[in-house]
């Protein structure tokens, strides 16, 4: 069993990097040029190849560990003809703590092209090409448009080229600063992740190593060719060269992905801020990265974003009506990681709660909703049920306006029996129920529920009266049965005691009328002579325009308006 330390390869010039992503678990098989893992600059990410193939032994640094160029930061147990070079891992374990000293050595042993390439690290500059970074896909995409001049002085992160898409048009930034001396491609090209773009003089300092690379890929014959492959091929095949594919402070930082530093709201999946790790992920999962908020550092998505972004929309799929997202082909709301913005705490929904937002959405959705207002004068029917209190005391009876709102409802019902329909579900016919019973909201602390008081034209207003309190007592200690929430034809919600001017109901479907009820409040009312003070409740009659017209609905409400405001008409 042969263990070789991974190392920090070359930054291209950054000094210290964060490691962002350990895509690894212990006992992981990794082929050579597989992702090990990511670093992060304050510019570009980085993903970091494997050298070699094995079985990832364990990683020697944390996520948001800071490393530098020679670093140690994984054991590999390299697999078969690796295995055979064990002395030249001792030596690699040997260069991850003597980087500096180690690395002229090591690059020596590359590739032919070292005597030239350390002469090159040895004057004031050296070429370097430039190639393009990873643009979130596999495909080559169009250049439309180039940015840089052969003799301009480009810095890091310029835009060098514009590619575009079919999706998107995407800045390419220049991953060194430097001086254009060639430009490789034309407008019109294809080109995609690692394809060359420039090449650059650029100032040799921390370049040494780098332009040791570069020397070996530059190379007139070749430059077209997708310099990543190029590169693999003349400083680490994994066959013939293992010494050199041990030589992890001479590896190329060229290979490295690199993502754009900002996140930037953008639609197209190279501007968006997230590893290669990531963003492999997420295409192999079909993710839209655009749609993945990020928790990292900066807003940087990472792989657990996208799991949990999968996870969410597998639940709402689960349970598409109680979800925050769209049906029906309704664009979906994004889903927000709020923890952004500040301190937040998930609070399970309770059942009656789904069901509510289950219902809710498949009542919105399917109703074509018109909501018609007006008051009713219930100074008198006011009045009448104060002078109950009394005798509602004996009987343990107390009667609120909504005793009286269910009654008139009742009423109203039978003389509109529009309001008493329902649509059948082939959209062809209406069902006409000869039956009267009432729905009522209450609100209790698990939720909105509705109990429904039955036949309630055969009700006067004390048994109404003791069936709202024992409805709604059993509603708020959870107590109510099926049964007594099911076979509505009407439903009242009374805000009254709460408060309010107005509100609009949501039909509760399959009925299709619901009465919104608001606090009355004396208001003056011309009488004919003079402003008289009466007591006005404000109603909001919403329903389902499919199966009641306006006319149908300004009849309902007429005469329910009719009845509170002079209830011997309940009477009759
Ligand atoms: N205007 C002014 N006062 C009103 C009123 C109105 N429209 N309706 C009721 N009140 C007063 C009553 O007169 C009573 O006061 P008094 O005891 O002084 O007479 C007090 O409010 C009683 O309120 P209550 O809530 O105990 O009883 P209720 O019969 O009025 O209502 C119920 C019962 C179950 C409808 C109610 O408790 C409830 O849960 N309402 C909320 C319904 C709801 O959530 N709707 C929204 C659904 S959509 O989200």
């Amino acid at each position: 069993m042969t263990i070789q330390t991974i190392v920090v390869p070359d930054l291209g010039g950054a000094e210290t990097v964060e490691v962002i992503e350990l895509g690894l678990s212990p006992g992981d098989n990794i082929e050579v040029e597989d992702s090990l893992l990511v670093l992060e600059s304050d510019k570009a990410t980085m993903d970091i190849p494997s050298p070699a193939a094995g079985a990832l032994v364990k990683y020697l640094v944390a996520e948001g560990a800071t490393v530098k160029v020679g670093d140690p930061i994984a054991e590999i147990e390299v697999s078969g003809e690796a295995t055979a070079e064990a002395p030249e891992v001792e030596e690699v374990e040997q260069v991850a703590h003597e980087p500096t000293a180690e690395v002229v050595s090591e690059a020596e042993t590359v590739a032919e092209p070292k005597a030239s390439s350390v002469a090159a690290a040895a004057s004031s500059s050296a070429e370097q090409l430039i190639l393009v970074p990873d643009i979130g896909s596999d495909d080559k995409v169009e250049l439309i448009e180039i940015s840089i001049a052969v003799g301009d002085e480009v810095a890091e992160g310029d835009t060098l080229v514009v590619l575009e898409s079919d999706k998107a048009t995407m800045d390419v930034p220049s991953t060194h600063s430097g001086k254009v001396l060639k430009i490789l491609v034309a407008e019109g090209a294809k080109l995609g992740t690692g394809d060359a773009v420039a090449l650059f003089e650029v100032v040799a300092e921390a370049a040494a190593p780098v332009n040791q690379e570069s020397a070996a890929v530059i190379d007139e014959t070749v430059i077209n060719e997708p310099v990543v492959e190029k590169t693999v091929a003349k400083a680490a095949p994994a066959d013939t060269a293992p010494d050199a594919i041990q030589s992890a402070p001479g590896q190329p930082a060229q290979p490295a992905s690199i993502a754009a530093a900002e996140p930037v709201a953008a639609t197209d999946g190279a501007s968006i801020y997230a590893g290669p790790a990531v963003r492999l992920i997420a295409r192999e999962l079909g993710v839209s990265l655009s749609e993945v908020p990020g928790s990292g550092p900066r807003g940087r998505i990472l792989k657990d974003d996208v799991s949990n972004f999968v996870k969410q929309v597998m639940k709402n799929k689960a349970a598409p009506a109680a979800a925050a997202t769209g049906g029906s082909g309704i664009p979906a709301v994004p889903t927000i990681d709020f923890s952004q913005f500040g301190e937040i705490e998930e609070l399970p929904m309770s059942k009656i709660q789904k069901l509510t937002a289950a219902n809710m959405q498949r009542n919105w959705l399917n109703v074509p909703h018109v909501t018609h207002f007006d008051d009713a004068d219930i100074t008198e029917l006011e009045a009448f049920r104060k002078g109950l209190k009394a005798e509602g005391e004996k009987r343990g009876v107390r009667v609120t306006p909504v005793a009286f709102l269910i009654k008139a409802i009742g009423a109203a019902l039978e003389a509109n029996p529009e309001f008493n329909r329902s649509l059948a579900t082939d959209g062809q016919n209406l069902i006409q129920k000869h039956y009267c019973h009432v729905g009522m909201a209450v609100d209790t602390p698990r939720g909105l529920v509705v109990p429904v008081i039955r036949d309630v034209n055969e009700k006067g207003i004390w048994d109404i009266s003791a069936e709202i309190a024992l409805l709604a007592g059993k509603a708020r200690d959870g107590k109510l049965k099926p049964a007594e929430m099911q076979g509505g034809c009407f439903t009242l919600s009374s805000l009254g005691a709460i408060g309010g001017n107005g509100f609009t109901p949501i039909v509760n479907a399959p009925e299709v009328g619901i009465l919104g009820v608001s606090k009355s409040q004396i208001k003056p009312v011309w009488d004919g002579a003079e402003f008289v003070p009466r007591l006005l409740l404000p109603m909001a009659l919403s329903y389902d325009h499919r199966a009641i017209n306006g006319g149908d609905a300004g009849r309902f409400m007429t005469h329910l308006v009719k009845l509170l405001s002079d209830i011997r008409y309940l009477a009759l």
